[in-house]
């Protein structure tokens, strides 16, 4: 009496190795956007890094189009706990977009139209682990999706892949983005539950 067999209730469901702790799977694809979705028209848009020197290397819609274009099949993980599973993107590699960029700076700055910014080190963009993505599942990425195009670094928390983004800049020191500077992590790993600041 009173003493329960461990796992005699049954076993604990198996954790999901695919979903990072304290997130759960959604089949939706949920919009998360501060502030209004800006209306962006090709023909207007642009894409620039700017290096820690201040030289500028742009590409516009048609530039942008014509690079190399790579599949890219990933989970998404938000920070506010869903997480999407074999989402499908096509999109240009940041390896391709910074095959002429000259720089030692360690850390850079996305910026979006719309005045949205997130902080990401340069290591966390190449090498095969970031796009600048204009489709989703074999459509163009709907606007409050961030299209006309996104930057898609999956394996860092949601809030790092900054919907219609239009720059990125180079710095040698880690400054804070638009969340980051709200008390989200500075880095945001979702297997270490890097959510907030104080997550360490
Ligand atoms: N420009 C911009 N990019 C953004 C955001 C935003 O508010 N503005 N929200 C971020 C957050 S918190 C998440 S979870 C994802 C959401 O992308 P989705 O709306 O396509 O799901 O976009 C990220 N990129
Ligand atoms: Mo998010």
């Amino acid at each position: 009496m009173g003493v329960i067999t461990p796992g005699f209730f049954g076993r604990a469901r198996e954790a999901d190795p695919k979903l990072p702790p304290g997130q759960y799977e959604t089949k939706d694809f949920p919009v998360l956007s501060a502030g209004p979705t800006p209306n962006i028209h090709p023909g207007e848009w642009s894409f620039s890094i700017t290096n820690e020197s201040g030289d500028v290397k742009r590409w516009s819609w048609e530039e942008f189009r014509a690079l190399p274009v790579e599949t890219v099949d990933t989970d998404i993980h938000c920070v506010t706990r869903w997480s999407k599973f074999d989402t499908t993107w096509r999109g240009v590699s940041l390896d391709t977009l910074f095959e002429d960029v000259e720089t030692d700076a360690g850390y850079t700055m996305a910026h979006s139209y719309g005045g949205y910014t997130t902080n990401v080190p340069l290591e966390d963009l190449l090498d095969g682990k970031a796009w600048v993505a204009f489709e989703f599942g074999g459509e163009p990425l709907d606007p409050e999706h961030g299209g006309p195009a996104r930057l898609l670094v999956p394996h860092l928390y949601f809030w790092k892949s900054a919907k219609w983004v239009t720059a990125l800049t180079l710095h040698d020191t880690d400054e804070l983005g638009f969340w980051e500077v709200n008390g989200y992590h500075a880095y945001g790993d979702p297997w270490k539950e890097e959510r907030y600041s104080y997550d360490g």
